[in-house]
């Protein structure tokens, strides 16, 4: 062990000094030199005794301290992880998952006359997340959505970093984008389905719904599904090349452009589902006249890809059984 190292040092360096003081180095008269006297030699020898044996109890010391250290961590630790179930469970009872819950827990006792169709902020909590401020949109019969992201004009930025997009940003009176994790915990508790609203500038409103939409965790690059369109949807089918692909923003290329990052190329800035590169993009720069150039808030083939949209957004809910 490493410690025997320690007390063969010092005998060596205090040896050195002993005979260093009363060696030759010193000694000029004499020719033969003279070595240290008996009585010295014992005082040194008894003075490393005294210094090895506190040596040797300061390590025994410290071997029980550590090992007591060890299992404090240990239990420390058990208890933290317990603390954390608990509050899981406690939250999980103050906090429903999401707004359709909301929507059933208010659908209750309410006559369906005055059980109107409503939007509201309200404090979510899918399971293993964190509590979380979201838009709902509760419809009549207890029909409520969960607002993802929404796009009505151009105060809120989204030319943001992937860091952003993964926590959420922008706030659910306004727009705002969820985030990638909320996502993630949402869609892989209970199968979802997505429904896309939008309206352009002419005031025309169209929508399309995909019956099944999931976004894997930061370990699969929040890799989205979203299958299952719903074949009356007006808008058109614009996921379908964005189906299985990773989240990329403009500080983090995982899309299918061998030139480059899609979310810099043309995006915008805005963070996405990018394949080579989009038909869709609610994350896209909001221009407030339309446009026709790349980066706008798209949804092809409703309008053209160059085309930016009055207004989007993403809604949320649980697949019917
Ligand atoms: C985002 O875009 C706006 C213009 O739309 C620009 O002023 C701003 O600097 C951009 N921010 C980043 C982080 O690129
Ligand atoms: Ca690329």
């Amino acid at each position: 062990m490493a410690w025997r190292l320690v007390p063969a040092t010092v005998v060596l360096i205090l040896l050195r000094i002993a005979l260093g003081s009363n060696g030759p180095t010193v000694s000029r008269s004499a020719t033969v030199p003279r070595l240290p006297s008996q009585s010295f030699q014992s005082n040194v020898a008894s003075s490393l005794d005294t210094i090895l044996s506190k040596l040797e109890a300061n390590h025994r010391e410290l071997t029980s301290s550590i090992s007591e250290m060890t299992r404090v961590a240990r239990e420390t630790q058990m208890e933290m992880t317990d603390l954390q179930e608990d509050m899981e469970l406690l939250l999980g009872q103050m906090y429903k998952p999401s707004c359709q819950e909301i929507a059933q827990d208010q659908h209750e006792g309410v006559a369906w006359e005055t059980n109107k169709a409503s939007v509201g902020v309200f404090t979510v909590k899918p399971p293993k997340y964190r509590p979380t401020e979201v838009r709902c949109e509760i419809e009549r019969g207890a029909v409520g959505w969960t607002v993802m992201l929404s796009r009505t004009n151009g105060i809120e930025l989204f030319n943001r970093t992937y860091k952003e997009y993964q926590e959420g940003f922008g706030h659910p009176t306004g727009d705002y984008w969820i985030g990638n994790d909320f996502l993630h915990r949402l869609t892989t508790w209970k199968p979802h389905q997505l429904r896309v609203v939008m309206e352009d500038w002419d005031g025309q409103k169209t929508w399309a719904q995909y019956n099944r939409f999931r976004v894997a965790g930061p370990e699969d690059s929040y890799r989205i599904t979203i299958e299952q369109f719903e074949a009356d949807s007006a808008a058109g089918d614009g996921m379908e090349i964005h189906n299985g692909m990773l989240f990329s923003t403009y500080d983090r290329d995982d899309d299918n452009n061998k030139d480059g990052n899609c979310a810099q190329l043309f995006g915008g800035g805005g963070g996405w589902w990018y394949n080579n590169c989009y038909h869709v993009l609610p994350t896209g720069r909001y221009r407030s006249s339309g446009g026709m150039e790349y980066g706008g808030v798209a949804w092809y083939p409703w309008r053209s890809v160059k085309h930016s949209l009055k207004a989007i957004s993403l809604l949320l809910r649980r697949s019917s059984p």
